[in-house]
């Protein structure tokens, strides 16, 4: 199949799963074309199957907001022509959806008809899409889609619960490349970052407010007070700043590294004991899934899409937004005992197990066919 994917190139949960989706679609033998505004981060990779197009916004000063939505849709139109693309996925409804939309109404008037996948994400339902200023464009691109997935069965709920839906939503979780989280001993320099007494907690986000990164810190400022540990903090966002201010003013900025944005995140999850994800909202996950696969415990809220993926008492512990104390005292019972610690270990690399690249694409691939196959029957 010849599949155009539209997502976010920037680091975040949505254009990871777009990026490693159409790597893996194009070693399926399929011819995957990336529109998007930069190649996105994960994509290192282009070749005679993965192709990348650039949607360039002209800057004109009568504009206040440069119409984004406009240039997408119109590329998507050239890009679908030029390679004769026969079915567009699109990640994170807003504005992705809505662009494809007005591209799959152009083609059709120059006869060609080309369906759209739309996968929801998570904060194009629950932060920013359910609000009242995008709520109408929002439900409009949701219900005009010819097939809708969802990453999580919460995330389900949310938007039927949100917005009025008339399509099915089909769940087709997250996944990973296990392969990418075998341990490489020779990559894995763990004597780097501490010393050999030392726990390693680990954090990964956007450093937005939804990730609550005050609670990280929080929570490893009670860990230390119990045992030797560093927090390595990955990524970047507005909430860095604050965070480091937190750590100087606990006294604890010598044990918390930040270590910016990264694209080797496997390579700090192989030398990590425990992962944190204290977010107030989380439609799934991936953050904790990628630390599970490198076989890193997670001590995360019990919201959204989260308890889909970390199991209470197995690969880690959950407990309610903003209860620090708890998180706290469930991260020192796992990190004190060697024994208990590799338990855990074990049991959250086996746990991302049933969330391998290989068991997930396949549906994706099912939902083109059938997808594809209806719109020719129309
Ligand atoms: O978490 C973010 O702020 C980034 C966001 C995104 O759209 O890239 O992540 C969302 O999608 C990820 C991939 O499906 C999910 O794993 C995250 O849980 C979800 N984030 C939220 O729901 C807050």
């Amino acid at each position: 199949m010849r599949i155009g994917i539209v997502c976010y190139p920037t680091f975040g949960g949505s254009g990871v799963v777009a990026t490693e989706l159409g790597l893996e679609l194009s070693k399926r033998g399929h011819d995957i074309h990336f529109i998007t505004y930069s190649q996105p981060v994960r994509l290192d990779l282009l070749g005679s199957k993965v192709h990348f197009h650039e949607v360039n916004v002209p800057e004109y000063p009568l504009f206040l907001y440069q119409p984004y939505e406009l240039a997408l849709s119109s590329k998507l139109v050239d890009m679908v022509k030029l390679h004769k693309i026969e079915i567009l996925h699109v990640h994170y409804a807003i504005p992705h959806a809505y662009a494809a939309y007005m591209a799959k109404k152009m083609l059709q008037e120059e006869g060609l008809n080309v369906p759209i996948v739309t996968t929801l994400h998570g904060t194009d339902i629950t932060l920013v899409g359910s609000h009242p200023f995008y709520k109408p464009a929002v439900t409009f691109s949701i219900n005009k889609s010819d097939a809708v997935t969802s990453v999580s069965q919460s995330l389900k709920e949310d938007t039927e619960r949100l917005f009025k839906i008339k399509k099915e939503i089909q769940v087709i979780p997250n996944f990973i490349d296990l392969k990418k989280h075998e341990p490489n001993f020779t990559d894995c320099q763990r004597e780097l970052m501490a010393s050999e007494d030392e726990r390693i907690v680990t954090h990964i986000s956007n450093f937005r407010e939804v990730k609550r990164i005050p609670d990280v810190i929080r929570i490893f400022n009670e860990i230390q007070k119990k045992l030797p540990a560093k927090l390595m903090m990955v990524g970047e966002g507005p909430e860095r700043k604050p965070a480091e201010e937190l750590a100087e003013e606990l006294g604890i900025a010598e044990k918390v590294i930040f270590l910016g944005n990264s694209n080797e995140i496997d390579k700090i999850l192989c030398f990590s004991d425990l992962f944190l994800l204290p977010s107030r909202t989380e439609s799934f996950g991936l953050a904790a899934l990628e630390a599970m696969a490198s076989g890193v415990p997670v001590i995360s809220s019990n919201t959204g899409g989260i308890p889909e993926v970390n199991i209470e008492g197995v690969t880690g512990f959950l407990s309610d937004v903003g209860d620090v104390e708890a998180m706290a005292k469930n991260a020192v019972f796992i990190l004190e005992d060697t024994e208990r610690l590799s338990t855990f270990k074990n049991n959250a690399k086996e746990a991302s197990k049933k969330f391998g690249i290989s068991e997930i694409v396949p549906k994706y691939e099912q939902i083109y066919k059938e997808t594809l196959s209806k719109s020719l029957v129309l």
